[in-house]
Order: structure tokens, then sequence, then C-alpha cells
């Protein structure tokens, strides 16, 4: 069988944000932040390099999705019902607010996942409107950060590459739980055809 691998170059101008450009931050929440109940190790460290982002892409008037995960008292992925979690990002309490550090304009849209009791969804594109709302505003090219690399980056990471938009992972605003399964997750997302890019990189 003949692989073609249809990911873009970077070249070494940078990469561009281009009007069809959209800002995915994904769960920048604070039960996934330190302090939180699922901690990502150093997750602070990303919400600069996002804030960059953010408002680049305000002061360019593009599309920035915030995704949070956003559970019913006893969601399915529980430790209570079997699953692999405690409760975290619990609807409309503390833990699932975004980090008060994380700029959130108010022209973000706000995506909301895993909202049904007995369904998990870690990507921002699982029974969500992300698609319509990216296909209505004639998107392109995601640029995307956030946690976790190993649960929610990958999800929707590949769902994005599977729906045809075109993705760059920014590395500086992306963190994991676990180093192996890190960077396993990075090399799946890399051979679907993501593009992994630093900040300095991309014209903003
Ligand atoms: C996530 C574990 C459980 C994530 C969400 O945002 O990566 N991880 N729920
Ligand atoms: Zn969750």
């Amino acid at each position: 069988m003949l692989i073609i691998n249809f990911a873009l170059e970077v070249s070494p101008l940078g990469i561009a944000v281009t009007r069809s450009s959209a800002l995915i931050i994904v769960d920048v929440q604070r039960d996934f932040m330190p302090g939180g109940v699922l901690p990502v190790p150093s997750g602070y460290t990303i919400i600069k390099p996002i804030n960059t982002l953010v408002v680049s892409f305000k002061d360019k008037g593009l599309p920035i999705i915030l995704t949070r995960d956003w559970h019913p008292t006893n969601h399915i992925s529980f430790e209570s019902r079997g699953g692999p979690w405690p409760p975290h990002c619990i609807k409309n309490t503390k833990g699932a607010q975004f980090h008060p550090d994380l700029e959130v304009p108010k022209e973000a849209i706000i995506v909301s996942k895993a909202t049904e009791e007995d369904m998990e969804a870690y990507s921002g594109f699982q029974g969500t409107s992300l698609d319509a709302i990216l296909r209505e505003k004639k998107i392109k090219r995601l640029f995307v950060g956030g946690v976790a690399i190993e649960y929610c980056i990958k999800a929707t990471v590949l769902d994005a590459l599977k729906l045809g938009y075109e993705v760059i992972v920014v590395k500086e605003a992306i963190k994991g739980i676990d180093k192996g399964e890190e960077r396993k997750a990075e090399e799946e997302m890399l051979d679907r055809g993501a593009i992994f890019v630093s900040l300095g990189e991309i014209k903003l």
C-alpha cells in the first residue's frame, strides 16, 4: 500500500496565521492545573504562551475557541461508576472554571464537552457543535494548545485531522500527565499529519 503523508512543511520563515485560522484552547481549567484534582504537572507553564496566542488571534479578529470538560456529578468517567478518574470539572463548580490566569476575551467561543452522564468525550468535536462553528466561519487551519496531551489534546487533534483541518500544535502551549504516554500521543498526532511548531515559528 502506498501511504502518502500530506503533512504541511514548516517553511524556514515559519507558519502563518491565515485569515482562515482559528485558535483552539483545550481544557485550561482549575482541576487540570496544579492545585486541582487532576493536575497536569507544571501545567501553569502553558498559560503565558497560550495568552500570547489568544491576544494575537483577538487582535486579528480570528475565532478563539475554548473547550472545557463539563461533567454532571455522576459522570461515567468517575471512579464511583467504574471509570478511571476522580470526580473533576463538574459543571458550575470552581474546579471546572477556566484557570484564573487564562485570558478569556469576550469574543471567545466556549465549547462544553462530556456533558452527558453516560458518555465520555475527550475530543472537543465529540457531541458538540465545534465542527459546525468552524465550517460556518470557513476555518481551514487550527492552532491548538491546552491539556492533557495524551487525552483531550490527542483526541481533539485526531478528530480535527479526520475532519480535514490543517492542525498546528504549539509546543510550548501543551502539557501532558505522563512523559511516556505524552511521547506516544505526539507520535500518533504527527503520523496522522499534525504539525508541531514552537511559538517562535508562528508569524503572529
Ligand atoms: C481530560 C481526563 C479526564 C483532559 C478530561 O482534558 O485531557 N483528562 N477528563
Ligand atoms: Zn473529564
